[in-house]
């Protein structure tokens, strides 16, 4: 062989074997989601952008706000940490405006045994319409009257997102008021160690607005309240890791998701755990007097893992005691002790459902249930390609999951694989 094919071919080799080696390497470990690339740096096209930093023009989030204009991008830069004065925020006056972290993720922070949160709500209070705010942390939100200091809090206002942002121990990470044409958008987010430990307060509360749309997160470790309370007339829960862990120090969620007044809830592709100790339920719904006119509950390929040792009687989804409730529950994993659907004085509602694959009080197979990655092995053969399409819901909204929450903080793309849909929140 020539020497100018002979090393042609040994590169063709070297390349065959990286790509076999990567393949494997990621049939086992889940590779961490990743999006640091997309907040390296200003977008070159961005307009009218407003930088925050100890190198730039303000040194305080406030001094940028006031700066901005409608459409304006304030951008902090995320190598430095913002204390007090300089963390805090109240924006009103405008609307339409991006706040963002890049460089890295700033802080947002109010240290240990200090009190100071803008009119005593939060680090950042968002009295604006259209805002976005991506890529911050906030941490230390504390009152100690109210109990209720919160990371953000959210006025009355129309529509709000929040997109990678961290969240630790405040008394909330996020609390909105009620906004009947608001829609709120929470995705990317991490929420851990929140909660002041009176049962008051979560890793994030929704007040009553119009949607909520919750995607992608990762919420853990929260100081007696719930990983994810809303009182939202629509919620879309899709894709997101609602789990207790390992617990300690107080840290233990009443529910993973609390929807005191119902409304019209699609719960799609999330897993949730439980551990062992006195709190130790899944899913409320509609359990309070004042409800939401919807009443259809859909919880489509959720993986559900309780690993408490004594809730044989209790409910993973306690349901208001209602006749006209539309409860459709197909393609979950229920592992561990408990009924599936329950009412709130314990009736046993099997029969009074959509109950469709399923799999019930069992471990079909696990990746590594001790480490709560609860994706498929190959012998997990009652999950695999058993699922049912579930279809479309009263309103039209697709029910099928078309993606798999990635930890952390992530998605992947699901499609069906083999001859059938998967039971549960991953695709084998
Ligand atoms: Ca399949």
């Amino acid at each position: 062989m020539k020497k100018k094919y002979f090393f042609r071919f040994m590169s063709l080799i070297m390349v065959l074997l990286l790509v076999l080696g990567g393949c494997s390497a990621s049939k086992n470990e889940e590779e961490p989601y990743d999006n640091t690339e997309k907040y390296k740096d200003i977008p070159k096209d961005a307009e009218n952008v407003i930088r925050v930093g100890p190198d730039w023009e303000f040194t305080s989030i406030q001094a940028a706000w006031d700066a901005a204009q409608p459409g304006s991008l304030i951008v902090i830069d995320g190598s430095a940490t913002y204390f007090d004065l300089d963390a805090s925020l109240i924006a009103s006056g405008k609307d339409n405006i991006t706040i963002r972290g890049i460089n890295g993720r700033p802080r947002m922070e109010v240290p240990e045994g200090e009190v100071y949160l803008v009119q005593r709500k939060g680090i950042w209070v968002i009295n604006s319409n259209n805002i976005t705010i991506e890529n911050i942390e906030f941490t230390g939100a504390r009152n100690f009257e109210s109990k209720n200091g919160s990371g953000v809090r959210v006025e009355p206002v129309v529509n709000i997102t929040i997109r990678d942002c961290y969240f630790h121990h405040n008394d909330n990470g996020i609390l909105t008021s009620a906004q009947a044409d608001s829609t709120v958008t929470i995705e990317g987010c991490e929420f851990a160690y929140n909660g002041y430990g009176d049962g008051y307060s979560h890793n994030l509360y929704i007040g009553e607005v119009g949607t909520l749309v919750f995607r992608h997160n990762y919420s853990h470790h929260v100081k007696e309240g719930h990983l994810l309370k809303t009182r939202a007339l629509n919620n879309y829960i899709e894709y997101n890791r609602l789990t207790d862990e390992d617990v300690k120090d107080g840290y233990s969620s009443g529910a993973a998701i609390d929807m005191p007044q119902g409304g019209n809830n699609y719960i799609i592709g999330n897993i949730m755990h439980q551990g062992n100790d006195n709190n130790c339920r899944f899913v409320w719904y509609g359990l309070e007097e004042k409800v939401n006119p919807g009443k259809n509950l859909y919880f489509i390929n959720n993986t559900l893992v309780n690993d408490h040792q004594n809730m044989r009687e209790e409910g993973f989804i306690t349901v208001r005691d209602d006749p006209d409730l539309n409860i459709v529950v197909i393609n979950n994993i229920f592992t561990g002790d408990g009924r599936i659907v329950v009412d709130k004085t314990g009736r046993d509602l099997d029969g009074l459902f959509v109950d469709k694959s399923n799999i019930k009080n069992e471990d079909p197979g696990f990746v590594n249930r001790a480490a709560f990655d609860f994706r498929l092995t190959k012998d997990a053969e009652k999950a695999i390609d058993k699922g049912t399409d579930p279809g479309k819901s009263h309103d039209g909204y697709d029910l099928a999951p078309v993606k798999e929450y990635r930890h952390k903080c992530g998605w992947a793309e699901r499609k069906v694989r083999g001859k059938a849909i998967d039971i549960g929140a991953y695709e084998y």
